[in-house]
């Protein structure tokens, strides 16, 4: 009885606008649902930084750098907060890392795909920031609060990565022959995996209908998917470019563009490992994290020390302040 009048509070919140927050009752399933798509989430924020991390070195000018620097860098804090959000549901941050480095965590499929020339970073920014923006600004507006409040901080930077993206696609639209094949031909490679990025058709999405109900997903994959190739349609005129897809038209009737046929075989042999970069993705975070150890030892002794030292205090034993001190 209880248990039911839990139930029904919980859902009339949902019906009503009101935030669950973590020590609110909720239905388990709708607990795990988060804890995957929240950590799945982070994971993907933390596996992003890489392909465009290959490019630091190699980015043509100082200032190009310093903003490539400075977007990398947003990745990892976007990971950092949906970790913390996600941990508010009862999961360590070590549980959810693990599962990541050992295969088990999905990450967004897009970021199994290699980063050839410096136009694509162009790409990502325009493209996979402008895909993520569409599917996490409604996520400011979803149910659980604190993955809510994460995810407004997390859109005004993504805004600010497209905006940074689509700027050097621009640049290189407008420069030589050689600079615009190079555009082109990000464009012609990134496109089809970010529409992708909204995740199977709607009658293939197992969680869609529940997480619509519960309030978490606002939007269905396939409604998110539309808006996008309608701004990017739009948008890729101003870039004097195309994008790769010969049955893209607008549709009277629609009020959409209609599109092409999507590769879903390339999606889920890509969800299954099988895509161009997956090894080479888990084999980068497995040795960052191997690399790392000595970091989280040295952390581990230090916080160590300072408990002993303060479970000193009052003792006749100098505390650690003082023995640094002396
Ligand atoms: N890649 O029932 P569905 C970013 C999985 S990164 C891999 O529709 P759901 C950024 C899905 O997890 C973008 N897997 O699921 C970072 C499910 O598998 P499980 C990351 C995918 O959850 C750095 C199965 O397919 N954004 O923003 O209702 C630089 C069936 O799918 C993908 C987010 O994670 C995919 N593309 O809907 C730049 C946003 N799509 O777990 C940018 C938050 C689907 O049942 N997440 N799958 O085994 C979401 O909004 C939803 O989780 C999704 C999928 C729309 C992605």
């Amino acid at each position: 009885m209880q248990a039911v009048d839990a139930a029904e509070r919980f859902q009339h919140k949902i019906d009503t606008e009101i935030k669950i927050e973590p020590k609110d009752w909720m239905p388990e399933k709708y607990r795990q649902t988060l804890i995957r798509q929240i950590s799945q989430h982070a994971h993907s924020e933390i596996v992003g930084m890489l392909p465009e991390a290959n490019w630091i070195s190699r980015a043509p000018t100082l200032k190009r750098k310093a903003i490539l620097m400075a977007k990398v860098q947003d990745e990892a804090g976007h990971g950092l907060y949906l970790y913390s959000a996600a941990e508010t549901l009862g999961i360590s941050r070590h549980e959810m890392y693990q599962q990541l480095l050992s295969g088990k965590a999905k990450y967004s499929s897009i970021f199994n795909y290699p980063t050839l020339t410096w136009a694509d970073m162009g790409a990502i920014g325009w493209l996979v920031d402008g895909a993520a923006i569409m599917n996490q600004v409604p996520l400011c507006r979803t149910s659980y609060g604190p993955y809510a409040r994460a995810m407004v901080r997390v859109c005004k930077e993504e805004s600010f990565h497209q905006r940074q993206g689509f700027e050097t696609l621009l640049v290189l639209s407008q420069g030589t022959a050689e600079q615009r094949a190079m555009c082109q031909d990000a464009i012609n490679r990134w496109w089809w995996p970010s529409v992708m990025m909204f995740g199977p058709p709607d009658d293939e999405s197992p969680n869609t209908q529940q997480s619509m109900q519960w309030k978490i997903k606002r939007f269905t994959n396939d409604e998110l998917r539309q808006k996008f190739v309608d701004i990017c349609a739009e948008q890729v005129k101003t870039l004097g470019m195309t994008l790769p897809d010969p049955d893209l038209r607008w549709n009277e009737e629609r009020n959409h563009y209609d599109f092409g046929a999507i590769n879903w075989n390339e999606f889920w042999e890509v969800l299954k490992g099988n895509g161009p970069c997956n090894k080479q993705r888990l084999d980068a975070r497995n040795k960052a994290w191997d690399d790392g150890a000595w970091v989280r030892e040295a952390a581990a002794a230090y916080a160590e020390k300072q408990r002993s030292g303060q479970s000193e205090m009052g003792s006749d034993m100098p505390t650690l302040n003082e023995q640094k001190a002396a």
